[in-house]
C-alpha cells in the first residue's frame, strides 16, 4: 500500500509515552513506517510506575529491533497530583500479556525533560513533532525550563482528552486527568496543538479481523502486538464492557504519517482546573467557526481501515518472518 507523499522527507517525532499496550503499538508504528523519523523516546509515569514504563519502552525497543535512538526516562509523578496507575487495564507490569524480552538496548543517561530539550533546540526550527501519548508532565516541565522550545516545535499531536467522554472520570480522561496542571500547560502554550482524544480513539478498535491479519504477518513484532491485543481485549471486556478494544496512542503517531486518516475539527480547547467533578476535562468550544489564530484542533472522525493499513504496513516493515512451529516444538513445550 503506498503511503501519502511518500517523496517528502519523513516527519522527525519525539514519543513521550508510559507503555502501556496502545504506547507499544504507537511505537512500533512510528519505527516501521517510512513517513516517521524517530529521533527519541521518552517515558513518563502513568499506566505504571516510571520504572515499569521505562522497561517497557525498551522491551518494545528491543522486540521492534530499534538502535540508535536515544531512550529516556523522566518523570515519576505528576506535577502536583498523587500518583495513579491504570492496572485494571494493563496488568502489574504495565503492559501485561505477551512474554517480556531481555532489553538489549539500556536507557539513556540523561533525564527525559533534558533530553526533550537538546534534541529541539538541536534541530531547525519546524522540524520537530511532539508526540505524547502519556501524561503530559515531560512536556510541561521542559516548557518550564525552556520556553524557547515552543516556537521550535512544529506541532503537538497528543494522545489524551475527548469532547464528549472520559474514561477515568464521566468526563475526563485519563492521560490528561492524573496531571491536569501538565495538560494545562501544555494547552496553554502557543504551539499548535492536535489533541487525539477519546472521541477518535474510541474509533480505533482492534476488531476480530484486524487482530487475524496481524496474527497472519508472522514476525515477532507481530506476534507480540496479537498478544498485546488479546490481553487488552480481555481487560477491556472486563473494565469498560468493550467488545473489541480501542487502541488509542497509535492513532497520534498515525495523524503524523498521514493526517487524511484522522478528520480534525479547530476549536480552542482548555482544561478545567478547578472543577469538583469535571477535574481534568478538555473543555472545547465548538460555538461559532473558530478564530484564526485558533492553535488547537481536536480529532473527531477516523479512517478505520486505512488507520489499521498503515500499523500493519509498519509491522510487515519491522522484523523477520518466523518459522512455523513443527509439531515437535509444540509438544516440547
Ligand atoms: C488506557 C489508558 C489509561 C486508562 C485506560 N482505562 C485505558 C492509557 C493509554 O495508554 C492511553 O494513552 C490513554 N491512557 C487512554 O486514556
Ligand atoms: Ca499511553
Amino acid at each position: 500500500m503506498a503511503e501519502a507523499n511518500p517523496s517528502s522527507t519523513p516527519r522527525k517525532i519525539i514519543l513521550d509515552c508510559d507503555p502501556g499496550h496502545g504506547d507499544a503499538v504507537a511505537l512500533l508504528l512510528a519505527h516501521g513506517s517510512e513517513r516517521i523519523e524517530l529521533l527519541a523516546v521518552t517515558t513518563v509515569a502513568g499506566n505504571q510506575s516510571l520504572e515499569r514504563v521505562s522497561a517497557n519502552a525498551l522491551a518494545v525497543g528491543t522486540v521492534a529491533g530499534i538502535t540508535g535512538v536515544p531512550f529516556a526516562a523522566g518523570c515519576a509523578r505528576p506535577l502536583v497530583r498523587t500518583m495513579e496507575t491504570a492496572d485494571d487495564i494493563h496488568g502489574q507490569s504495565g503492559m501485561d500479556g505477551p512474554a517480556q524480552p531481555e532489553p538489549t538496548i539500556t536507557l539513556d543517561g540523561r533525564h527525559a525533560v533534558d533530553l526533550l530539550i537538546e534534541t529541539i533546540m538541536d534541530h531547525e526550527p519546524g522540524e520537530i513533532t511532539l508526540v505524547p501519548t502519556g501524561a503530559m508532565t515531560n512536556i510541561a516541565l521542559a516548557v518550564r525550563k525552556e520556553p524557547r522550545i515552543v516556537p521550535r516545535v512544529r506541532e503537538v499531536v497528543l494522545m489524551g482528552g475527548g469532547y464528549h467522554t472520559g474514561n477515568w472520570s464521566a468526563v475526563a480522561e485519563f492521560n490528561i486527568r492524573i496531571d491536569p496542571e501538565a495538560a494545562h500547560i501544555v494547552f496553554n502554550e502557543s504551539w499548535p496543538v492536535v489533541m487525539v482524544g477519546l472521541d477518535l480513539t474510541h474509533q480505533a478498535l482492534a476488531t476480530d479481523e484486524v487482530v487475524a491479519r496481524i496474527g497472519a504477518i508472522g514476525t515477532l513484532p507481530a506476534r507480540f502486538v496479537g498478544e498485546l491485543m488479546e490481553f487488552l481485549r480481555t481487560a477491556y471486556r472486563q473494565a469498560q464492557g468493550f467488545d473489541a478494544p480501542p487502541v488509542h496512542d497509535p492513532c497520534a503517531v498515525a495523524y503524523v504519517i498521514d493526517p487524511s486518516v484522522v478528520r480534525t475539527v479547530k476549536a480552542p480547547v482548555d482544561i478545567e482546573l478547578q472543577g469538583g467533578l469535571t477535574l481534568g476535562m478538555t473543555v472545547t468550544d465548538f460555538r461559532t467557526p473558530a478564530a484564526a489564530d485558533c492553535h488547537t484542533s481536536v480529532a473527531v472522525e477516523l479512517d478505520h481501515r486505512r488507520f489499521w493499513d498503515l500499523v500493519i504496513q509498519a509491522l510487515e516493515n519491522i522484523g523477520e518472518v518466523e518459522p512455523a512451529e513443527t509439531p515437535s516444538r509444540a509438544c516440547a513445550r
